[in-house]
């Protein structure tokens, strides 16, 4: 009887030690405590080193989740399982969650390393003042392709996908926004269209492309055009400049009949924890030396000045990822649809990815 007593003893400590071990675990590294800060980013999207050095620069234990779409992204912060203290998303997913009320109006005098962002990239339209939104990277949506796989072809436009030249060669960005925008912008309708019978015909268009797309992919998609798994490759301007750096016989084309500018800003959701730590984040980010390291490391292309100028020549001075003024113009920038727009551009975009299988 007395070793039974002792066993349960035994046992009774082991587990309470594991549960109080546990909890402990879970106060000081779980969401939201005051020495925490939880990051919910896009994939591939930092230098892993400068999260490293935020902690010890700043004291604060970061906690990194990553996302591969706006929709998911907006979802989990709607759900708000989760709290985030920053996230990173693009222009008409900040312009919609401006509106349903989930971002935290940002105060500049915190961030004293803003006026190293190029006044070309504040006071947009999704957010005047950026009152709620801080710019992180920037870029266009295009064809990365092989022109050595393709007898040297060199693609100009979206409607250059449809070639049987590209016949189970080409990959495509997991993007409802991205494939819709191209469908549409293929037809030479804009990437905003709402009117139903040319988001019908984008989709039919897009059925017919069918028999030239291998698959539909994440991240990985940078992995399998550098290893020449297809010709081409529908994807985010750094991720062509990731992959181009990889393999150099690659080639990037905004196409000519038009395409997706976009802005990826950082923003604190409404219900963050730490939002002092949000701040230190930010600015941080906004180092130039830091900007300039992350831009490099990630190939997506820098809206701070002050970095750009750190840059290699070589990157700043590519057309292809730094594109003029002149150029940018002639792009579309997403627009927020609205919610219900939203989720019939995603129905529209599911649809061609099921009728593929
Ligand atoms: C990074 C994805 C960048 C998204 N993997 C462009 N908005």
């Amino acid at each position: 009887m007395k070793q039974l007593v002792r066993m349960f003893i035994v046992v009774f400590v082991v587990a309470f030690g594991l549960m109080y071990g546990v909890h402990v675990l879970n106060s000081s590294e779980g969401y939201g405590g005051s020495n925490t800060l939880t990051i919910y980013n896009w994939g591939d999207y930092i230098d892993p080193d400068l999260i490293a050095e935020f902690e010890e620069e700043s004291g604060l234990k970061v906690i990194y989740q990553t996302f591969d779409s706006n929709e998911a992204m907006m979802t989990k912060i709607e759900q708000g399982g989760t709290t985030f203290d920053v996230s990173v998303p693009s222009e008409y997913a900040i312009s919609k969650m401006k509106e349903e009320g989930l971002l935290h109006p940002i105060d500049h005098s915190k961030l004293p390393n803003l006026n190293h962002i190029d006044p070309r990239f504040l006071d947009l339209s999704f957010d005047p003042g950026n009152e709620y939104s801080i710019p992180y990277f920037w870029g266009t949506v295009g064809i990365v392709y092989n022109p050595e796989m393709l007898d040297g072809w060199q693609i100009k436009s979206w409607n250059d996908l449809w070639d049987k030249r590209l016949r189970n060669n080409i990959l495509l960005v997991d993007g409802a926004r991205e494939v819709m925008g191209f469908g549409l912008n293929s037809l030479h309708y804009s990437l905003n269209d709402t009117d139903e019978a040319h988001l019908q015909e984008a989709k039919s268009k897009l059925g017919t492309l069918t028999p030239n797309v291998k698959a539909i992919v994440g991240d990985e998609i940078k992995m399998l055009l550098a290893n020449e798994e297809a010709a081409a490759g529908v994807v985010w301007s750094g991720d062509a400049s990731e992959i181009m750096g990889e393999n150099e016989k690659l080639d990037y084309v905004v196409p000519e009949e038009g395409s997706n500018l976009w802005f990826d800003n950082m923003v604190i959701p409404k219900t963050a924890r730490n939002i002092e730590g949000a701040y230190k984040f930010m600015n941080f980010m906004l180092d130039p030396e830091h900007a300039a390291r992350n831009a490099e490391y990630v190939g997506y292309s820098t809206p701070n000045k002050d970095a750009l100028a750190l840059l290699d020549e070589e990157i700043s001075g590519d057309e292809r990822f730094y594109p003029s003024p002149e150029l940018t113009e002639k792009l579309e920038v997403y627009q927020n649809l609205g919610k219900r727009m939203l989720a019939h551009y995603n129905e529209l975009f599911l649809e061609f990815k099921m009728h593929r299988k």
